[in-house]
């Protein structure tokens, strides 16, 4: 799968894929991540990708032509499979759209920047819009990394037995149960004895019944959704 950037701000999106899981996924040849910078289709010679907003008020918006121009040459050889469009005002990204987006071929990320980006480049090209959660943040690039982990992590041959998503929380709509590792007494606290009985049938048991708890006192809402 390969996942391409289009950002104002390539520097802020080098380090989060070059560690542990986006790491291994690159280096197994299951993800490529090609990071774009909108300058290089600004509108003249001072890099210009932004203007003022019709109508006026505070803020600059993202033009039309550099993203436009940026999209149809990196849609020149093939298209994208997704364009997705990183904005507070969209659906909100739940494990299931991470599901669906890590079984896609080929798909375009666009970081948006001040006030946003024109409404009509919403309306011609992207496909998606995705929000990572009901608060502000000055840019799309952190919430694009967001994405690109939870996708990135979850393509088949990504993870091993190790680090299996099956037991990860939300992925069958339960969050997961506690863990633990030595010693099995910390400052008077003891590992559950159940963990230590040797007896795989009980441990699963009690994995689920603590999962079922843990998601009933947190999050009670995601415990009947489909
Ligand atoms: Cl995708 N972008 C910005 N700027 N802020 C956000 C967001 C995205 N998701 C939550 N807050």
């Amino acid at each position: 799968m390969t996942i391409e950037i289009l950002t104002v701000l390539p520097e802020l999106l080098t380090s989060p894929f070059e560690h542990s899981m986006m790491k291994r996924a690159q280096e197994k040849g299951l993800l490529t991540i090609k990071l774009h910078t909108l300058r290089k289709w600004a509108i003249n010679k001072h890099g210009q990708v932004d203007d003022y907003q019709y109508g006026g008020g505070a803020g600059m918006v993202m033009m039309c032509e550099p993203l436009a121009n940026a999209i149809d040459e990196l849609q020149a050889e093939g298209k994208f499979d997704e364009i997705i469009f990183m904005t507070p005002d969209g659906k909100k990204l739940e494990q299931k759209d991470a599901n669906t987006l890590s079984l896609k071929n080929r798909i375009l990320i666009i970081c948006g920047h001040y006030k946003g980006i024109d409404q009509r480049i919403r309306d011609l090209y992207v496909t998606k819009e995705i929000s990572i959660g009901d608060y502000v943040l000055s840019g799309g690039e952190l919430a694009a990394a967001v994405l690109v982990d939870a996708i990135g992590r979850i393509i088949p041959g990504v993870l091993n037995d190790e680090t299996s998503a099956l037991t990860d929380s939300f992925q069958d709509n339960l969050l997961a149960p506690p863990v633990f590792s030595r010693p099995v007494d910390f400052r008077g606290l003891q590992v559950p004895p159940i963990l230590l009985s040797g007896d795989p049938k009980k441990i699963e048991a009690w994995r689920q019944e603590q999962a079922l708890e843990r998601t009933k006192q947190r999050r009670p809402d995601i415990l009947d959704q489909e």
